[in-house]
């Protein structure tokens, strides 16, 4: 299996004004597209050419960093993208939001402490809710690395590189964690990834 760039399920100007159409067109088309273009010419002639990319992820980290790191950024964009959508936040479905103040306390202690773990990771990396030994809990990562490493399954991450924020926040890492949980977050694929991991 090879590493494909996926169109975004919107338009690049349908999350404004909180993620513009430059930043989609830089990081999507862009940085997007480096990781799998990176990630396939590292993959050839691997032990993990074949392989799934959860098993591809999993299986270079700590054994093959150059693989890791783009392997680990395909999955994770391929996922941010969908973690969006236009008209995002609201409503939440109810298993899911059970799961959430079972885990994390409240909604608002959620929302705290996802966009506390984005402000406070240190250089590159994502805020996660993850869903580990059966709870949903919010973690943080560096650079490509995700909760799939770190014996947990990724329910939700925003990513923190500065490429994702810039254009738009400048310096703001804390106003576009804030417009990302409230603004544009699509609960309905946040709960498709719970039911598929809480099975
Ligand atoms: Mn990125």
């Amino acid at each position: 299996m090879s590493f494909t760039l996926p169109d975004l399920p919107y338009a690049h100007d349908a999350l404004q004004p909180f993620m513009s159409k430059e930043t989609l067109e830089y990081h999507h088309d862009k940085h997007h597209l480096a990781y799998v273009t990176n990630g396939n010419n590292l993959l050839k002639g691997t032990e993990w050419e074949g392989q799934s990319l959860e098993d591809i992820v999993k299986g270079s980290f700590g054994k093959n960093a150059g693989l890791f790191n783009n392997a680990g950024q395909h999955y994770n964009h391929l996922h941010f993208w969908k973690w969006m959508k236009p008209n995002g936040g609201g409503a939440i479905p109810g298993a899911l939001e059970k799961a959430i103040i079972d885990g994390c306390g409240s909604m608002e202690k959620m929302k705290e402490d996802f966009i506390q773990a984005g402000v406070t990771q240190f250089g590159s990396g994502w805020s996660w809710l993850a869903l580990k030994d059966g709870k949903v809990t919010v973690m943080k990562t560096a650079n490509g690395e995700s909760p799939l490493v770190h014996g947990a399954q990724p329910i939700l991450g925003c990513d923190v590189w500065e490429h994702s924020y810039y254009i738009d926040y400048r310096n703001r890492r804390p106003d576009y964690l804030k417009a990302f949980i409230d603004q544009l977050v699509n609960w309905d694929y946040v709960a498709e990834m719970y039911d598929a991991a809480a099975k």
